[in-house]
């Protein structure tokens, strides 16, 4: 069976990335699959890169991106997927997830197998489609990841429910299609929304499985309001200078 990076974008989680760290390899040698994780901090304050050099001596499984001040989620995504293109050998697929828990490790190879055995190019855990949905009653939170969703389906035309989901298994041959185009992408989390949009465009078979998307378990969210704000201009912008075009063509 293939080989398998899950990339984590970490920005002060020194409380949760030992375990989360430790559950991924878990999980993944559970299911006999072969997997790495690559860990792109930003110089958090609070030590997390200290923490993952130490996993990266003890397991020899994972490996260590450190930049020079906070730049952005998607940024972080963007770094972590070229050096898996080009400095990592024989990869098949890459995992996004996030550091603080709120993504069940023990879910990965339900997200894995499928792009694996190459029945599908991308899949999202999703907390819109059956079973998924949100692990707490943060109400405020939800209705703001309703809107953005919504939004978002509407102007990119993506039929996926949980386009801003940030677990999703994702094929190399798509990454390398489509990753001069991310390049340009947005720096923040808005990139969630744009990579899925560029890998739909790009022919990805795409399916969502449930997940129930947990409260973070320590530290604080790195979700502000300007990036609501930008998420809310990216996705006019694109409807009008990239979906519209689309649409007048296909009904010509
Ligand atoms: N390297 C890097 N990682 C980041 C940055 N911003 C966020 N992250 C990481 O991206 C992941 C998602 O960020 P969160 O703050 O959990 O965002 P969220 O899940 O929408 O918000 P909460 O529900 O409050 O946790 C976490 O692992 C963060 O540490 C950044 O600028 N650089
Ligand atoms: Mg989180």
């Amino acid at each position: 069976m293939g080989r398998v990076v899950v990339v984590i974008p970490t920005y002060n989680e020194a409380e949760t990335i030992i375990d989360v760290v430790k559950n991924v390899l878990e999980s993944m040698s559970m299911s006999g699959i072969d997997c790495h994780v690559l860990v792109i901090d930003d110089n958090s304050p609070d030590g997390t890169a200290r923490i993952v050099s130490k996993l990266a001596e003890e397991t020899g499984r994972v490996s260590l991106i450190v930049r020079p001040r906070r730049m952005g989620l998607g940024s972080a995504y963007i770094d972590g997927f070229r050096y898996v293109i080009e400095k990592m050998d024989a990869v098949d697929v890459v995992v996004e997830m996030d550091a603080d828990g709120s993504h069940d490790p023990k879910v990965l190879p339900q997200l894995v197998l499928p792009v694996l055995r190459g029945e599908f190019d991308v899949v999202v855990g999703s907390r819109y489609v059956g079973f998924g949905r949100w692990g707490n009653n943060a109400s405020g939170r939800v209705i703001i990841s309703k809107g953005a969703n919504l939004l978002a389906r509407l102007c990119t035309g993506v039929k996926a429910r949980d386009l801003t989901s940030g677990y999703r298994a994702i094929s190399t041959k798509i990454l390398r299609r489509v990753i001069d185009v991310l390049k340009e992408a947005s720096r923040g989390y808005t990139f969630q929304v744009e990579s899925i949009t560029e890998y739909s465009y790009s022919g990805a078979r795409i399916r969502e499985i449930p997940i129930i998307f947990l409260p973070r378990k320590k530290g604080r969210s790195k979700l502000g309001i300007s990036e609501i704000f930008y998420f809310f201009l990216w996705n006019i912008k694109h409807f009008f200078t990239r979906r519209i075009l689309m649409i007048l063509k296909l009904n010509k």
